[in-house]
């Protein structure tokens, strides 16, 4: 590419060539601009129709929005631009001409729906409060990740094919492997305590889940990023102090590193970094306050799971982030471990966000006669996790992890309405493609 200035760096005095979007044309009579646009702004080039060559001026002033055009001219310093300066046109050439019949509109003046949205994602991204998401995406993951690595945790890459599922039959994609049945993966589950188990001792993943979720919800994906946490020698305490921190950290980096991201959706004012502990409830308790705020038409009783609306109560009721512990043993996977002195009650805890659940985790139960045990409860036949529950008579240390979901961190952190719009190409069950 010739030598490119970006439009944030175009200084007073250069001569410089800028290259990027044709953002919009507004023609004031005698003098006409064009905005043009890159990743990092926006910049004014001004034609002055009188005293500049006729072709420049027909060019400049004839491309279509969003074309894709380069300009080569002299900066200079001019109060009433949108930036402070503007580039008096040398020549203009037109790169790659748009289709003046665009099937969105990047400049927002027209809104569009979700589906025209997803369906012209380019266009889409062109503008700032999109391209904001995805910024702020791109930080989130930078800051858990290095969150990990000062938790002293590895980073490992599990497969996504594989040959059981784990998180509950119905919601499984399969495939045909070479002729044999497979399935894309629903959890990293059993790959990353497998990991947890060799003297790694601490792993986290960030990587694509599947999930053949029935219902159509604005939080749920078919094809999600699960954010996930295992560690050697930890109980559910020490999994909920690690998924306390990593969301903390979230937010953390959005505050300090986003300023502009948060501003282009209008969120600079209201941000706010949770603070102070996470409560941590038990069940029980949950139950209970559910049904002290008569939301339900249902009383809860112990063993129910909670249904959406009870979840809503109990997020306005708390206000902010909460744990839920100690979960009765029958409602979560084989993987849990129970506690030692109640075998009705697990160590499973979710991690609750106001609107939705965030985290799923738990102690792990580690000791093999038991693990077989709980395959047979859950009415799964043991011999087909064969390759997972043999690695429990080679030596394997109490363990605890959690499973986050990437976009529903991203979801609730901004408060996006629906889940699609922390995802650039989202899955559902409507959506195959782009
Ligand atoms: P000229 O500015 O060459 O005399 P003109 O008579 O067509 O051309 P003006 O009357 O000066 O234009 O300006 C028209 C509008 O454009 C005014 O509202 C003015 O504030 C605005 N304007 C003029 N020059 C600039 C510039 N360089 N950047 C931003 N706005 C400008
Ligand atoms: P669970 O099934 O609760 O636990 O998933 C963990 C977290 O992943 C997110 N999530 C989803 N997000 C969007 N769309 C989906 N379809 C979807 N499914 C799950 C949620 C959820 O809280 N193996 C355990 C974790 C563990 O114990 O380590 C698991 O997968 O935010």
């Amino acid at each position: 590419m010739q030598d490119r200035t970006y439009t944030a760096d175009a200084e007073p005095g250069d001569d410089a060539t800028v290259a990027g979007w044709v953002h919009e044309i507004r023609d004031l009579g005698g003098i006409a601009f064009l905005i043009l646009r890159d990743a990092t702004g926006k910049i004014q080039v001004k034609f002055e129709k009188d005293e500049m060559d006729d072709e420049l001026v027909d060019t400049g002033l004839g491309v279509s929005r969003e074309s894709v055009v380069s300009v080569t001219g002299t900066v200079e310093e001019e109060p009433r631009a949108p930036t402070g300066v503007e580039v008096t046109p040398e020549s203009v050439d037109v790169i790659s001409a748009a289709d003046p019949e665009l099937p969105l509109d990047p400049s927002g003046k027209v809104d569009a729906d979700l589906s025209t949205r997803l369906d012209n994602r380019t266009l889409d991204l062109r503008k700032d409060e999109v391209q904001a998401v995805f910024e702020i995406r791109a930080e989130i993951l930078r800051a858990v990740r290095e969150q990990f690595r000062e938790f002293y945790c590895t980073e490992i890459n599990t497969p996504k094919i594989v040959a059981t599922g784990t998180e509950g039959g119905t919601e499984l994609f399969p495939i045909t492997y070479f002729g044999e049945e497979a399935f894309m993966n629903q959890s990293p589950q059993l790959f990353k305590q497998l990991i947890a188990g060799s003297n790694v001792e601490r792993v986290f993943e960030i990587g694509p889940i599947f999930r053949a979720e029935e219902h159509n919800t604005p939080r749920h994906l078919n094809e999600a990023t699960s954010i996930d946490f295992e560690g050697a020698f930890c109980d559910q305490n020490d999994a909920m102090d690690v998924a306390e921190g990593i969301v903390k950290a979230a937010y953390e980096a959005v505050t300090e590193n986003c300023s502009e991201e948060l501003e282009a959706l209008g969120l600079e004012e209201e941000f706010e970094v949770p603070e102070g502990d996470f409560p941590r409830l038990s069940y029980e308790e949950a139950i209970e306050r559910i049904n002290a705020t008569g939301e339900l038409d249902e009383q809860l009783v112990w063993g129910d799971d909670l249904p959406t609306e009870g979840e809503k109560a109990l997020g306005d009721d708390v206000g902010g982030h909460y744990f839920i512990t100690d979960w009765p043993s029958e409602i979560k996977p084989f993987y849990i471990k129970d506690h030692d002195d109640d075998e009705q009650l697990s160590t499973g805890f979710d991690l609750m966000h106001p609107r939705m659940e965030l985290v799923s985790g738990g102690q792990r139960e580690h000791r093999h006669e038991h693990l077989i045990e709980g395959f047979e409860q859950q009415g799964l036949d043991p011999d087909q996790f064969e390759y997972y529950t043999k690695m429990f008579k080679y030596g394997m240390p109490p363990h605890a992890g959690f499973g986050l979901g990437g976009e529903r961190l991203i979801m609730t952190i901004l408060g996006l309405d629906n889940i699609r719009e922390a995802v650039l190409f989202p899955r559902d069950r409507q959506r195959l493609s782009p």
